[in-house]
């Protein structure tokens, strides 16, 4: 076994768990170096050894380049990293366009790209238009245009919205073939900026026996949804910014609610009316969609908060992996309630775990990006990824979820995915062997969100 000579450590020994699951600050202290050493990467370098050396350089060094733009767009090479839209056939306008997860990096979901969800359509709302009524139990109605509201102290929040029925497909007897984003990808992390909903209840005043607010949008759905009080003056807000320009019409121009760490649903777009009350309103999206029977003959609803969740970004589904090497695995991690403390890795199915490297800012309700040395010896085997929150919550194994929640499950679906990688590089989408035969799951998703 070759040694690695800054440490006199072999790569062996470092490390943390099973099928070449390395210490996580090894990239940061010699990147590939360490590789080299153990006789792992051919060269010190993945790149090619310069022989040619070309100081004339290629034919864009030699005329001016475009003009400016009033707005950038994408290289007209990244073309391939777009949403994947999902039209519902039945109804104009309903369905969902998933954002590529496993074509980004970092945390942050460029505008263009953030998921969508609609249910009929995206009004095209001229803001010169649009009112936000706040009434009910207040002590007085208000009507606030987009320019009153422009007018308000600010803050900024960045978080992850997630739509509750994201990888529902999880569910499904099969393990779904999607790419990882095109089936986790109703999750998007954005800082949002606006006013918060205390300042205008506030304002509004209370009435003492105020218990909910009732959030409509001005869509042709018109959208409604309930909101515990509480949540509302603790930190939810009313969104006019999204990553520093104004809201995209798909996303809720020219005003959304910001309900940080609750589900998708929550965050009404284009809103257009707060209605205090003391009961939720049972609209569509909390009665006949969001109550889910248990396998003890309950239903629950209002299960608001998403609970913690990681995905591998890459390797994921579709990729393949070059032969034998280092690779570094990556992916998210988000919790409704709070930071992410950890993040586990496994490389042999969940036999043995070592603890991935945490990129900061980990911040509250926010993405949080990880990752981890892998020195692949070129034999299958399963990755896993399993995020633990500052409240102490495990994300589950597929099992323990479709055990605890049933046949009915569709809404949260958070448990661990595993990527298989065959002896081609090629990876795809697996359950655990035991799954196959404890999921009694009947249902197949493949076109209904909510
Ligand atoms: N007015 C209105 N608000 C809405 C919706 C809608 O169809 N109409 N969809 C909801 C759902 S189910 C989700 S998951 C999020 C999606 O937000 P996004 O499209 O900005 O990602 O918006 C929510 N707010
Ligand atoms: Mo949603």
């Amino acid at each position: 076994m070759k040694k690695d000579r800054a440490n006199g450590l072999s790569l062996k020994e470092h490390e943390v768990a099973g099928n070449g699951l390395l210490d996580r600050r090894l990239f940061l202290l010699r990147g590939l170096q360490f590789g080299v050493i153990a006789n792992i990467t051919p060269t010190n370098s993945l790149a090619t050894t310069a022989t040619d050396i070309d100081l004339i350089g290629p034919t864009w060094m030699h005329e001016p380049g475009e003009p400016f733009s009033t707005y950038g767009e994408p290289s007209e090479h990244e073309d391939d990293v777009v949403r994947f839209p999902v039209q519902n056939e039945m109804v104009p306008g309903n369905g969902v366009s998933w954002t590529p997860l496993h074509l980004l990096e970092g945390t942050i979901t460029p505008n263009g790209l953030h998921y969508e969800r609609h249910h009929n359509g995206v009004p095209q709302i001229n803001p010169k238009n649009h009112r936000l009524l706040i009434h009910g139990l207040v002590k007085k109605d208000l009507i606030f245009s987009i320019d009153d509201l422009l007018r308000y102290p600010m803050e900024s929040k960045i978080c992850f919205i997630e739509c509750g029925g994201n990888s529902n497909a999880g569910w499904n007897k099969q393990p779904s073939q999607s790419q990882a984003g095109y089936f986790n990808g109703l999750a998007s992390c954005s800082e949002w900026t606006g006013v918060p909903l205390s300042v205008l209840l506030a304002e509004v005043g209370l009435r003492k026996k105020s218990k909910w607010l009732v959030a409509e949008g001005a869509d042709a759905f018109a959208m409604q949804m309930s909101i515990p009080i509480d949540k509302a003056l603790d930190d939810a807000f009313l969104a006019l910014y999204q990553n520093g320009e104004r809201i995209r019409p798909e996303n809720g121009y020219p005003l959304r609610l910001i309900v940080p760490g609750w589900e998708g649903v929550l965050n009404v777009k284009w809103l257009r009316r707060l209605k205090v009350t003391n009961r939720p309103v049972m609209a569509r999206n909390e009665t006949s969609r969001y109550t889910e029977l248990q396998p003890s003959g309950k239903s629950r609803m209002f299960t608001f908060p998403i609970e913690a969740k990681s995905l591998i970004t890459s390797p994921s589904a579709h990729m393949v992996l070059k032969g034998p090497s280092l690779y570094q695995i990556t992916g998210l991690a988000w919790s409704g309630r709070g930071k992410i403390s950890k993040v586990e890795i496994s490389a042999d199915g969940g036999e043995t775990w070592g603890e991935a490297a945490l990129q900061e800012p980990i911040l509250d309700r926010s993405f949080t990006r990880f990752r981890l040395p892998w020195n692949w010896n070129g034999k299958p085997a399963v990755l896993k990824s399993r995020a633990i929150d500052e409240t102490g919550y495990v994300q589950p194994e597929r099992t323990e979820l479709v055990k605890k929640r049933g046949r009915h499950g569709f809404f949260h679906y958070n448990a661990i995915t595993n990527w298989h990688i065959d002896s081609d590089g090629f990876v795809s989408h697996v359950y655990d062997k035991k799954e196959n035969e404890t999921t009694d799951s009947d249902i197949n998703i493949d076109s209904d969100w909510d």
